[in-house]
């Protein structure tokens, strides 16, 4: 089955473990859209349940298919978030941020009682880092920042290239209207380390590695679903 299919069978089995009338934050991505698409299909069947989306482009989706949402202001806490990921470890950590809607996914996995990772089993990974790490920032001194950035890795023996994210020709600007900084260290052998120490540059708005923000991860590949809890 193709990579499409992995994500749809993810996302049924993310949607398995929801009960009815539930709210519910629902993520950004690729396999974030197959679990829209199922949702959908179980509203249309009478499904109750809220959704708090994480972008525009989910929103955007949601209200195409049906989907009815409400915003994190009129729900602040949410019962289970159903997201996707760039990379999950070992311990349900994570890289997210491909699809540059970290800030607003970080929040509502943050506003809600558990977060539900679904993907193709391809990405789960022993340690962090291969993908590049997006770093959301303030546009205001971003050479300042950039440069802080470059600092503190070193301090955490993290080299490479960090790119500003383009959008064309543009920089690619985030529902919040942040720029994004993609940082490609390659490993990140202590992820709590480099949290911390990304916290402390007051131009970073927010960084894409999710630490214990996800309680359950549903992987599928070829030989079926692999479950895994925190
Ligand atoms: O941008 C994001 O955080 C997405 O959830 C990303 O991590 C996963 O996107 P995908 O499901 O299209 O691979």
């Amino acid at each position: 089955s193709d990579a499409k299919s992995l994500k749809r069978k993810a996302a049924e089995a993310a949607f398995a473990e929801l009960d009815e009338g539930l709210n519910i934050g629902i993520g950004t991505g690729s396999t974030a859209e197959e679990f829209v698409r199922v949702l959908a299909e179980h509203v249309e069947a009478d499904f109750e349940m809220t959704g708090v989306t994480t972008s525009e482009r989910t929103e955007t989706l949601c209200r195409e298919l049906g989907v009815p949402t409400k915003t994190l202001d009129e729900i602040p806490i949410l019962d289970v978030t159903v997201d996707g990921a760039d990379e999950i470890d070992g311990d349900l950590r994570l890289i997210k941020g491909g699809g540059g809607a970290l800030l607003r996914e970080k929040i509502v996995a943050f506003s809600s009682a558990k977060m539900i990772v679904i993907a193709d089993a391809s990405k789960k990974v022993e340690t962090l880092g291969a993908f590049p790490l997006p770093i959301e920032v303030n546009g205001f001194g971003l050479m300042s920042t950039f440069m802080a950035i470059r600092r503190v890795a070193e301090t955490l023996d993290l080299t490479g290239d960090i790119v500003l994210r383009k959008n064309g020709d543009q920089p690619f600007i985030t529902d919040g209207g942040h720029l994004i900084l993609d940082a490609s260290f390659g490993r990140i052998p202590d992820p709590e380390a480099l949290s911390a120490a990304l916290r402390s540059i007051p131009g970073i708005v927010e960084h894409g590695l999710f630490i214990k923000l996800a309680s359950v991860a549903i992987l599928a590949s070829e030989d079926g679903i692999e479950r895994l809890e925190a």
